[in-house]
């Protein structure tokens, strides 16, 4: 049986995260700030599966510690708002991000393995940023970010095959990554976009001469 938490109405009007767990797993998450505060910190004691996460855009929110599994997190923030959130798990598999209002996402993973996520951002305007940090290792991501000019930055170990699907707007894709044989995919290159690998910048004009793990069709 899953058990909804937050969702309520902060003292200053701003609207709480929800966290839909079953209770059978209640106990392998400390939840912090999920009223009258700025961040919502979740900290996995032992290996989670199947949560729902639910952002607002008010609060941001904090992952931290143990395995999770086929969890779900879902961006309702309103236009003009961001939901930031940081995931720096141990490991993190099959995560779905997927984005059900217009607002903006701010994504990071720091630390930690990602493997098999699904990542979809508002279909709209919205800026979005996605970051995968210098000591994170991303395996076999799908990531699509609608129109608006998006950011996003690949810093850490790339496994298996990412595709991007940056949509419109002038997009910036950073590929810093360290060692791996991962392939990224950007499946939508367009004139207005720009790559840049290390300190060399590419744009469509010579994206012939970018590193040959970066591959340009669908
Ligand atoms: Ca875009």
């Amino acid at each position: 049986m899953a058990d909804t938490i937050g969702g309520g109405i902060n003292e200053d009007g701003s609207l709480q995260n929800t966290i839909v767990i079953d209770e059978a797993q209640f106990s392998n998450i400390d939840i912090v700030g999920l009223e009258n505060a700025d961040v919502t910190e979740l900290t996995i004691n032992a290996p989670v599966s199947d949560v729902e996460l639910g952002l607002k855009g008010d609060q941001d929110i904090a992952i931290a510690g143990a395995r999770i599994v086929d969890s779900v997190i879902t961006n309702e923030a309103g236009s003009g708002e961001t939901a930031s959130v940081v995931i720096g798990v141990t490991k993190a598999k099959n995560l779905t991000f997927e984005t059900s209002g217009k607002g903006a996402t701010d994504l990071s993973v720091p630390v930690g393995k990602m493997t098999k996520p699904t990542i979809s951002t508002a279909k709209g305007n919205a800026t979005d940023s996605i970051t995968f940090g210098s000591s994170s290792t991303l395996k076999s991501a799908d990531i699509s970010t609608g129109k608006g000019s998006d950011t996003l930055t690949f810093n850490g170990r790339m496994k298996g095959k990412t595709t991007v699907e940056s949509g419109k707007g002038n997009d910036v894709i950073q590929v810093n990554r360290q060692n791996g044989k991962g392939k990224l995919i950007l499946s939508d290159f367009s004139k207005k976009d720009t790559l840049i690998v290390g300190n060399e910048t590419f744009t469509l004009d010579n994206v012939d001469d970018a590193p040959n793990f970066i591959k340009f069709d669908a």
